[in-house]
């Protein structure tokens, strides 16, 4: 039973409610209090001072006779659990997927050949290197994990929001994580890899150079997780009736399209608001516009296998789109947030090895290792091996098996008989409907090796970089020369820069000039030449296939006393139309009298909504507040900021003189920089924003600076 505290203030309940359990078979008492007003301790007893603890006399020693004092404080030292070694900070929701196509000739998993079937989800999304109180905007790779919680038990995916990584073997896993954690003698730098040790380990590690053009791009800033792309990375089969095996790669793909920021955003950004995506996630969510992804497979067989330019159990290679197209068979919308954070962010645990029957493993050595290290770290992190009794682990059908006992056992089998076969009855295998693994053919000698197959390090590598817009290239070699400039050895700056002449001329020059090397190293030596006849995959930049809507967006309205009441008004009704969102920012949290007398409330004092938070801004001022927003240097950054990081302005007449003291003369203004001259155009303003950044802006900016 629940039983609720204080007063529910709308929507979101803020009241606290508790479950009562009565123990196996026991009655639950109805006693004064048991609706949830009265507080208790863990055993139940009625407090009656909750203030102070029990003293011998008014200035005398605290008792230890005192239990609730004891057992408040000692519960309260035992709060905190270890963090996830890699993906501490993250941010979980619920959801459900829902098929459309069926791949019943593939597999016999029904999640993914029952259409129509709805399967409750979890996904948590995270980032890696941080702790769990780093800030959302590190440059990094985002996790992106997914529990189906199926009518077959339940089948996770533990993505990335990048289709590749780091190393080829498992047994460096915890190489390259200590390397882009926090040094071990300083304890610093938190969350990011612009550090020595991280580019030291790649420097001497080829096979990280494709992984490293994914993390060097923007995809490693997203703006927001509900932008992102989701890969399950591996090859990883999907098993029919007959047992026959087709190779299937898992991706996720946003339904608004993909979109990052800029590295001078994310710098601030982590300052103005650590929470920036989980924020994001959480208010769309609340809102009422819950983000949705299609989920999408890339589907070969032995043949396709066997003519591929690369392997396809190497983790560092993907299967370029136009090779092997991503058939979408149907989508996932987020649409719940937790009721409570630890209970299920924290404590939810993944596996790879959680795939129900008609879903099988590859022989990717990775994928390998993984399988044994989710299970193994669930243990050290929750503390028993009764983690799936936690209810965001357990699976939504029945569990009956004679695993029993253990720390914080809440599930036992009931009755006399605990093992199997037995002459009682209970569950019994089942081979018609059971889990069958693929029955590989494998053979070969016992040798700690590596396939020739997986020693091109770089053409893929090469192929991302070709396939991204100027701008997108200039983003990461500005980021190559950020992240090797805080390196101290200047030979770990070298060699990276070896490592890129394998891969693309230009960019080693260019990160060569931005370090100030004297001189272009030697290429690394590679084991193999670099192709330079892959073509240039389309889908692997963001600005290539970007959404050309503003739908799901953030417009930033920066408003003073006096301003346009109609203008305002036509702004928020082509945003609403979208549905994109805005918030108002002006000099006083209060808001601001608009020239009809209305009074607009602000979500936001001028310093705290800085344009960072913000895909668009518009600046609703009148001529008062434009003369005081000039003197005010947050208001300046405000504009000079929203310009100088390609995003759409538009501007009242009034706020003229404001944009000429940010730094924006109108000499500047270009086809991003939109005079409201009639409401009428606030419409035509929102279709613009479509294009959410005017990159050739950037461009300039840059070239103006040079
Ligand atoms: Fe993980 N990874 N990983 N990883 N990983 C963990 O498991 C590991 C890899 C990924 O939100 C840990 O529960 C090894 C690739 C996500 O709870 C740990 C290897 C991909 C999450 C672990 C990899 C991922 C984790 C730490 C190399 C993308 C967060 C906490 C063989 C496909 C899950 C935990 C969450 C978490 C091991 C590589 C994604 C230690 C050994 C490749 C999204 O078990």
């Amino acid at each position: 039973m629940t039983g609720t505290i204080g007063k529910d203030t709308g929507a979101q309940s803020h009241a606290a409610e508790f479950e009562t359990f009565a123990g196996e078979g026991g009655e639950l008492h109805q006693i004064a209090g048991s609706d949830g007003t009265v507080l208790t301790t863990q055993q139940g007893v009625p407090v009656a001072d909750d203030q102070n603890s029990l003293k011998l006399g008014e200035r005398g020693p605290t008792l230890l006779e005192d239990f609730h004092f004891r057992e408040k404080i000692f519960h309260f030292d035992h709060e905190r659990i270890p963090e996830r070694v890699v993906h501490a900070r993250g941010f979980g929701v619920h959801g459900t997927f829902t098929l459309d196509e069926s791949l019943a000739e593939y597999t016999t998993a029904k999640v993914l050949t029952e259409v129509g079937e709805q399967t409750p989800m979890f996904v948590r999304f995270s980032t890696v290197a941080g702790n769990k109180g780093s800030f959302d905007l590190a440059r990094d790779v985002r996790g992106f994990a997914a529990k189906f919680y199926t009518k077959e038990g339940n089948w996770d995916i533990v993505a990335n929001n990048i289709p590749v990584f780091f190393i080829q073997d498992a047994i460096k896993f915890p190489d390259v994580v200590h390397a882009a954690k926090q040094e071990p003698d300083r304890g610093f730098p938190q969350a990011q890899t612009a550090h020595d040790n991280f580019w030291d380990f790649i420097g001497l590690t080829p096979e990280s150079m494709h992984m490293i053009m994914w993390i060097m791009s923007d995809r490693a800033i997203p703006r927001s997780f509900r932008f992102m792309e989701g890969f399950g990375v591996h090859s990883f089969r999907l098993i029919d009736a007959e047992g026959k095996g087709t190779y299937v790669k898992f991706h996720f793909k946003p339904k608004l399209g993909l979109q990052s920021v800029m590295w001078n955003e994310a710098l601030k950004i982590n300052g103005s608001d650590p929470d920036f995506h989980r924020r994001d996630l959480w208010d769309a969510i609340t809102m009422g516009t819950p983000p949705e992804w299609d989920l999408g497979v890339q589907l070969f067989d032995d043949d396709f296998a066997d003519q591929f330019e690369f392997d396809v159990l190497d983790s560092t290679k993907i299967i370029p789109e136009e090779q092997i197209p991503v058939r979408r068979i149907g989508s996932f919308v987020l649409d719940r947030v937790v009721d409570n954070f630890f209970a299920e962010t924290e404590q939810v645990a993944f596996c790879t090895q959680n795939v129900v029957p008609g879903i099988g493993f590859t022989n990717d050595p990775l994928l390998q290792g993984r399988n044994f290290s989710y299970l193994d770290t669930q243990l050290k992190r929750l503390g028993s091996p009764n983690f799936t009794h936690i209810p965001i682990n357990a699976p939504k059908v029945p569990v009956q098996n004679f695993q029993q006992d253990g720390h914080m056992a809440m599930r036992n089998p009931k009755g006399r008989v605990n093992y199997e076969p037995n002459s009682w009855g209970g569950p019994r295998e089942n081979p018609e409907i059971g889990y069958r693994h693929f029955a590989a053919q494998d053979t070969g000698r016992k040798a700690q090796v590596r396939s020739a197959t997986f020693a091109d390090h770089y053409s893929q590598a090469r192929q991302f970089f070709v396939s991204q817009t100027p701008i997108e290239q200039k983003h990461i070699g500005d980021a190559l020369v950020f992240e090797l400039s805080k390196c101290e050895r200047i030979d770990i700056r070298q060699r990276i820069v070896a490592h890129l002449r394998n891969i693309d001329e230009t960019l080693a020059t260019v990160v060569a000039d931005g370090l100030g090397l004297p001189a272009l190293p030697e290429p690394f030596p590679a084991a193999v030449p670099t192709r330079t006849d892959l073509p240039p995959s389309e889908a692997l930049s963001i600005v290539k296939r970007g959404p050309q809507s503003f739908e799901g967006r953030k417009l930033g309205i920066l408003v003073t006393d006096g301003a346009s009441a109609s203008v305002v008004k036509a702004l928020v009704k082509a945003v609403e139309a979208l549905p994109a969102v805005y918030e108002i920012i002006s000099p006083k949290i209060a808001g601001a009298t608009l020239d009809d007398g209305t009074l607009v409330e602000a979500k936001q004092k001028i310093d705290g909504g800085p344009s960072v938070l913000y895909d668009a801004v518009a600046l609703v001022v009148s001529d008062e507040g434009a003369a005081m927003l000039s003197e005010d240097k947050t208001a300046k950054d405000f504009v000079s900021d929203a310009f100088g990081h390609g995003k759409f302005i538009a501007y009242t007449a009034e706020a003229l003189p404001l944009l000429e003291r940010a730094g924006v003369a109108a000499s500047d203004h270009d086809a991003g920089v939109i005079a409201l001259k009639s409401t009428s155009e606030a419409q035509t303003f929102l279709e613009t924003c479509g294009q959410l950044r005017v990159w050739d802006r950037e461009l300039k900016i840059d070239l103006d600076a040079a």
